[in-house]
């Protein structure tokens, strides 16, 4: 089975492929074909994205496509940057410039008031229109300052109480058990081998 990634995100792309590595699944991106539409991503929740991209993508590559649309919702910012988080401090923000930006907005804002969560859809497409969505959570805090090099995103900000370090100092197997990527990845993964590998292994 091959499955396209509707993203150009390279730390998703690595985190999914390493997600699926024991299944014998194929990944391609979007990087790997040329001329694929950009997709404007204008709904206002991360149901609405995840799905406008799979179906976009579907439907230029007619194949069976995988999308995610994720961010960081922080409470005492009124659940900023939220949907908007890979352009939090502008349109061409860096991954840096989004932490400085989100470090500088919560400068006053005291450990205990500066809980956050990521969050994942996770939509896979089949060529004619039929999907399956999943929505997982991950609960941390933002911490004061940057620490560690892995990851990608908000990652070196995001304090993962359980292991007591940021996301960014997580192993990389570390944070996909625990993520809220490896979450909705893991039901999209059960849903595969129950509904259709066994269907694409035995048709
Ligand atoms: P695609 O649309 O091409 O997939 P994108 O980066 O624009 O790439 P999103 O619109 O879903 O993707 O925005 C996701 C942003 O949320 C991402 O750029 C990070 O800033 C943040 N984010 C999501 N998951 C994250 C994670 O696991 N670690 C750190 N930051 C994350």
């Amino acid at each position: 089975m091959r499955i396209i990634l509707a993203t150009r995100n390279s730390g998703k792309i690595k985190e999914v492929k390493s997600f699926f590595q024991d299944t014998g699944i194929q990944f391609l991106s979007v990087n790997d074909f040329l001329s694929i539409p950009d997709i404007i991503e204008d709904a206002d929740s991360f149901e609405g994205n995840a799905l406008k991209k799979a179906r976009i993508i579907a439907e230029y590559t007619k194949e069976i496509c995988l999308a995610d649309d994720s961010g960081l919702i922080v409470d005492a910012i009124d659940g900023w940057p939220g949907i908007y988080s890979s352009r939090y401090a502008g349109e061409y923000a860096t991954d840096g410039d989004n932490n400085v930006k989100l470090l500088s907005e919560m400068e006053n804002i005291p450990f205990e008031k500066r809980n956050a969560r990521y969050r994942c859809v996770a939509v896979i497409m089949f060529p004619d229109g039929s999907n399956k969505s999943a929505d997982a959570e991950c609960e941390g805090f933002i911490t004061f300052e940057p620490k560690g090099n892995n990851g990608f995103g908000y990652d070196p900000v995001f304090y993962v109480p359980e292991y007591k370090k940021t996301m960014a100092e997580l192993r990389p197997e570390e944070k996909n058990m625990i993520s809220h990527r490896a979450k909705a990845l893991l039901e999209i993964k059960r849903y595969l081998n129950k509904y259709v590998c066994r269907e694409h292994d035995n048709p």
